[in-house]
């Protein structure tokens, strides 16, 4: 591995995501143990566990599969220890690959399998934990959704060796976090994966509610509701208009509408929602006549199709602000 510690490459600003497909060179990096540098001559991936027979497949293999492409977000969830602050790293890309569902149904689901374990090929330390080898499971009733991807291109080049050269897992709508790079082993399993990625971070706590007085936790899993302003900019200098104020929204399942602010969060109006491609972030906008000179705060706040609602401060998913001075000119 290089480097064997943790790795990052810092996200573009909510202002920088002008493109509507992020470049691979610009996506953001995580990788909490290093990197490793894989040979593809000695790369495998090995499915097992809860299947009729365990299979071996060479990356020629993989790639000789049907190819599906898909548009999709992908977002990190940011700070496992600290799921309240929100880091905004997001881009939307144009994933290739080998359908999973397919795959794994070629090797034969037992009735028993209820989760799948992925393994990366990283090991080491991060944050006061140790993992031999990265490891996270998803229920496999998303998996069956069949639009899981078994990546080996972005934007129709191949991984480089940040995201995951050769092989990851691309889940839509989940948490990046979930989506395990430079993939060696597969495995169905009847419970949850073991390790610190899956029973100790990335588990959410969740309040009491009438019926779980006791809250508990919930993987991070799903993509919560989220959208930013890209334009303006922040500290931007706002003529008398009209000024299109414009943002990218996103969310598990797609996003249901996008509202935005003028006064800070006062109050909200509803803006324009673009499509959503495949799985993709949607682009919204809203035609501004700003009034008078000085200060402004612009927010925008986006819904999910279940109704959930960005919050103002608080989680990872918490409202982004941009303050701009208007000239009156
Ligand atoms: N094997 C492995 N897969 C991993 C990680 C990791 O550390 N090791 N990090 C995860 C996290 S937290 C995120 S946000 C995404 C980041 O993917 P990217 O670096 O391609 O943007 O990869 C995920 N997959
Ligand atoms: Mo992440």
């Amino acid at each position: 591995m290089e480097p064997h510690r943790m790795f990052r490459q810092v996200p573009l600003a909510p202002h920088q995501l002008i493109q509507d497909i992020t470049p691979q060179s610009d996506l953001f990096v995580l990788a909490h143990m290093g990197v490793p540098r894989i040979d593809i001559d000695d790369w495998t991936l090995t499915v097992g566990g809860l299947v009729n027979e365990s299979m071996t497949f060479t990356y020629d293999r993989i790639r000789q599969l049907p190819k599906r492409e898909i548009q999709a977000f992908h977002q990190c969830a940011g700070y496992p220890k600290n799921p309240q602050l929100p880091t905004r790293r997001i881009g939307n890309m144009v994933w290739g690959g080998a359908d999973l569902k397919t795959l794994l149904e070629s090797v034969g689901i037992l009735p028993a399998a209820r989760f799948l374990w992925s393994f990366g090929h990283d090991y080491g330390e991060y944050d006061g934990f140790h993992a031999d080898p990265y490891v996270k499971d998803l229920p496999l009733d998303r998996l069956l959704q069949s639009d899981v991807l078994l990546a080996y291109e972005i934007n129709g080049e191949p991984l480089d060796a940040l995201h995951g050269y050769p092989l990851r897992l691309l889940i839509p709508g989940f948490y990046g976090t979930n989506s395990v790079k430079w993939l060696s082993r597969l495995e169905l399993a009847d419970r949850r994966a073991e390790g610190p990625f899956t029973t100790l971070l990335y588990n959410d706590p969740v309040a009491p509610s009438p019926g779980h007085p006791a809250g508990g936790t919930r993987p991070v899993w799903h993509v919560a509701p989220e959208s930013v302003i890209v334009s303006p900019a922040p500290n931007a200098k706002i003529g008398r208009g009209p000024v299109e104020i414009w943002g990218r929204a996103w969310a598990d399942g797609g996003v249901a509408s996008v509202e935005v602010s003028m006064d800070g969060g006062r109050s909200w109006y509803a803006a324009e929602l673009g499509k959503q491609i495949d799985r993709s972030w949607q682009t919204f906008s809203l035609a501004w006549h700003p009034q008078g000179e000085g200060n402004a705060v612009l927010m925008s706040r986006a819904a999910d199709k279940m109704g959930a609602i960005q919050p103002d401060a608080g989680w990872r998913n918490a409202v982004y602000a941009v303050p701009v001075t208007m000239t009156g000119l």
